[in-house]
């Protein structure tokens, strides 16, 4: 055989192997679904985002993100997943604390620091958070991913008030856990549980008095429009978690659980810089889009008398979720000592 010849040889068989590695790699790829409960541009969107960059730089698979109102509200997307309908949900605990009662651990008034990098800190090492949260979402049939804090909570009211005598017959909204209505009835209010994509409207036709959200939230539904004085009370964070369905992780290859696990801890790196700032940014974007917003920030004074609410809250959790949730809110107590020292 002439040399050239041989070379064609060698060449046509190259392309052979290339062609059947590169039908193998696409039999082997996936085309993952992924929801989550927020709109472009959003904290749970820029997570998605950068998860979905991480696996489709690092593999064959894909991954489709929906957002908030594609598959409907927050509890039909985890409905979906639970049913396998979806791989990737991310439901935060105030909707996932009616299906596992100790997430609503985050609804404890005055249980976190204000301080964003004692929460990351927190977020990072807490034994509650990274080893016990994972059994319990693992008894629904979920793989918990990561939990990761988006922005303090801010009130916002028809007027601003500073008592819990203030907050008397103002109709809240909160999301659908029944212990931050708990929360709610705690700080003197009338607790009225929505799902989200009815609180606009409501807080639009005076159904609804206030709500209670993150900062880049209010700016970024313009909810301020329709409910103009934000009140910064200091009392907790809005967290959030992605998750798998767990049949479907448990049926994956190592090397593709892995990438998951990676696609996680690599989106949670960029999300804390995110947020880093994001509250004053939308602050600011609503100050310059609306003169009707009036600011107020407790005093210490006035905190206090909300503060003093807290341990009845505490204690309708632990009625709640009974000796294992007290367990878990030792430790998560501990935990937080633990980022404080
Ligand atoms: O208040 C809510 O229901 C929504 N708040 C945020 C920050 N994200 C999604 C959630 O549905």
């Amino acid at each position: 055989m002439s040399s050239m010849s041989k070379l064609k040889k060698l060449a046509g068989i190259s392309a052979f192997a290339f062609a059947a590695m590169t039908a193998a790699n696409s039999v082997n790829a996936a085309n993952w679904r992924y929801a989550h409960e927020e709109y472009e541009g959003d904290v749970q969107d820029v997570y998605a985002y950068k998860f979905k960059e991480y696996i489709e730089e690092n593999s064959d698979h894909t991954l489709q993100v929906y957002r908030f109102g594609e598959l409907g509200e927050s509890d039909d997307i985890m409905e979906q997943t639970q049913a396998g309908i979806l791989n990737f949900v991310n439901q935060s605990p105030g909707f996932t604390g009616a299906l596992i009662p100790e997430a609503q651990i985050f609804f404890i008034p005055y249980l976190m620091p204000t301080d964003i990098s004692t929460v990351i800190d927190f977020f990072r090492e807490s034994k509650a958070i990274n080893e016990d949260f994972p059994k319990l979402y693992a008894d629904k049939g979920l793989e918990l991913l990561q939990m990761y804090p988006e922005g303090e909570f801010v009130i916002t009211l028809d007027e601003p008030v500073t008592t819990p005598e203030g907050m008397k017959n103002k109709k809240i909204r909160v999301m659908t856990n029944p212990l931050l209505s708990e929360t709610y009835s705690a700080f003197g209010a009338t607790p009225t549980p929505l799902p989200w994509g009815e609180v606009y409207g409501a807080l639009q036709t005076n159904m609804i008095n206030g709500q209670e959200n993150p900062i880049f939230w209010i700016e970024s539904g313009g909810l301020y429009e329709v409910s103009p004085n934000l009140i910064y009370t200091g009392h907790g964070w809005f967290t959030t978690a992605a998750m798998a369905n767990k049949d479907f992780y448990d049926g994956l290859k190592d090397e593709d659980k892995k990438l998951i696990q990676d696609a996680a801890d690599y989106a949670f790196e960029k999300i804390i810089t995110h947020i880093d700032g994001l509250a004053d940014e939308a602050l600011a974007k609503i100050q310059a889009a609306s003169d009707k917003v009036t600011v107020t920030r407790l005093n210490e004074e006035q905190i206090k008398a909300f503060k003093a609410r807290a341990p009845q809250v505490e204690k309708k959790f632990i009625e709640m979720t009974g000796k294992g949730g007290e367990q878990l809110l030792n430790q998560f107590k501990k935990d937080l000592k633990d980022v404080q020292k």
